[in-house]
């Protein structure tokens, strides 16, 4: 096989997407006509909607990080004590429950989709357990049914981390009204994104207005401050980075999708590299694209695959190792050790996230196929 050539300019695991220039200048006038730059602003309160319309009518609450979506869906969910959740996930999942005041408790995978195995939940759950956070973990949906079951089982709360979960659906239906709430990240990294920010989304009306509260201070009004709240707010100028890339949401996809299809073609046979399976009944996002560097198959191991990318200039990322359960502050607790956590060590090792974005062309996700193909002929 000839030696792929390398890109001329770096392609990331991701890029986010960004309005033409002159369309945002249109849409950022009336923020600098009205001087109104944050605080339930207009453009907020139409990404609001819009979010909500998203959503398929799920009651939402935007705030300014995926992160903040988390603490404030636990802080107006009164949790407390122990929450049951996945090691393999980013670090915000696991520090939000620590940094809420509570115990995160770490339980395995399942192997298929990389997500919270629901028959290793039960078996966690102890006297102070309040809750379960699950996180659809590569815009693959959790086993949502078998989880729910456990909760209403033990008497849980489920609020879904559902970062990567963006326009997600099962079954024709929205992820966004499962559990007790779920989490939402619009970070720049994300399939849909307002440079920062984030949402809380729940079927309990409740619950989001008193999210509404908590990201900002716990004022009511001039006078009546109702508890302790935070600034959590998303700002005007988020809001229409939001309201742009709604626009251009569609076509997003779409182009994730395809790219996503030349992938899977390319390397559903290629011995060594494993593919999460494409779920059933489900309406993806694509949000990223792991695979698993099996060393036995593939010759090589996922970091000198890794390092071997970088060398044609592309930039993938080993998302999520280290594990929450490595990582100081986590890996002190019981469930934090590795016997506990057998698929999810396993996987830590072994997953690499390929380049996916908008913007990625076909030719270019072609064009890495062709490098991974090389670098497993050539290395070993
Ligand atoms: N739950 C889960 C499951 C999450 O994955 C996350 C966030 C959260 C909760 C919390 O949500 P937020 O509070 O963040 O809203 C990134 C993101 O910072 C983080 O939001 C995300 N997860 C995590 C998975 O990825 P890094 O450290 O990998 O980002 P960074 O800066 O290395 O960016 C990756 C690549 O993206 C760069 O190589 C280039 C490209 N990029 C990035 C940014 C920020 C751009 O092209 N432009 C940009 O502005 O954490």
């Amino acid at each position: 096989m000839k030696t792929p050539e390398s890109f001329a300019s770096p392609v990331y695991v991701t890029r986010p997407y960004l309005p033409d220039f002159d369309r945002a200048c249109e849409r950022l006038a009336p923020v600098w006509e009205s001087a109104h730059l944050t605080n339930d602003g207009p453009q907020h309160d139409l990404l609001e909607r819009e979010i909500e319309g998203v959503v398929h009518g799920t009651p939402a609450a935007l705030v300014s990080s995926g992160t903040a979506a988390l603490q404030l869906a636990f802080a107006a969910l009164a949790l407390e004590g122990e929450v049951i959740t996945t090691p393999l996930t980013a670090p915000a999942t696991a520090h939000a429950i620590a940094w809420s005041g509570m115990q995160p408790v770490f339980c395995d995978i399942e192997p298929e989709r990389c997500t919270l195995d629901p028959e290793r939940i039960e078996r966690a759950v102890t006297p102070r357990t309040s809750a379960i956070v699950p996180v659809h973990v590569y815009g693959m949906p959790c086993f949502m049914d078998e989880i729910e079951a456990v909760a209403a089982r033990h008497g849980l709360r489920v609020v879904y981390d559902a970062a990567h979960a963006f326009a997600l659906e099962v079954d024709g239906v929205s992820v966004a009204g499962r559990g007790d709430a779920s989490a939402y990240s619009f970070h720049a990294t994300k399939v849909f994104h307002a440079v920062e920010g984030g949402a809380v989304t729940s079927r309990h009306a409740d619950v989001v207005e008193r999210v509404r509260l908590l990201r900002n201070f716990g004022i009511v009004d001039e006078s009546t401050v109702a508890f302790t709240g935070v600034n959590a707010k998303m700002n005007e100028l988020e809001a229409v980075m939001g309201l742009l890339g709604l626009e251009a949401i569609d076509e997003q996809l779409r182009q994730r999708g395809r790219c996503d299809a030349v992938y899977r073609e390319r390397l559903a046979e290629l011995p060594g590299i494993e593919l999460l399976r494409e779920p059933a009944g489900v309406r993806r996002n694509y949000a990223y694209m792991p695979i698993r560097v099996v060393e036995q198959g593939f010759g090589i191991d996922r970091d000198r695959l890794h390092r071997g990318l970088q060398g044609f200039n592309v930039f993938a990322r080993h998302y999520f190792s280290p594990l929450c359960s490595w990582m100081p502050g986590h890996r002190e607790h019981a469930s934090a050790s590795p016997s506990n956590l057998p698929i999810a060590e396993h996987v830590a090792r072994e997953v690499l996230c390929l380049p996916l974005f908008g913007a990625l062309a076909e030719e270019d996700a072609h064009r890495i196929c062709d490098m991974i193909e090389w670098i497993g002929e050539t290395a070993c």
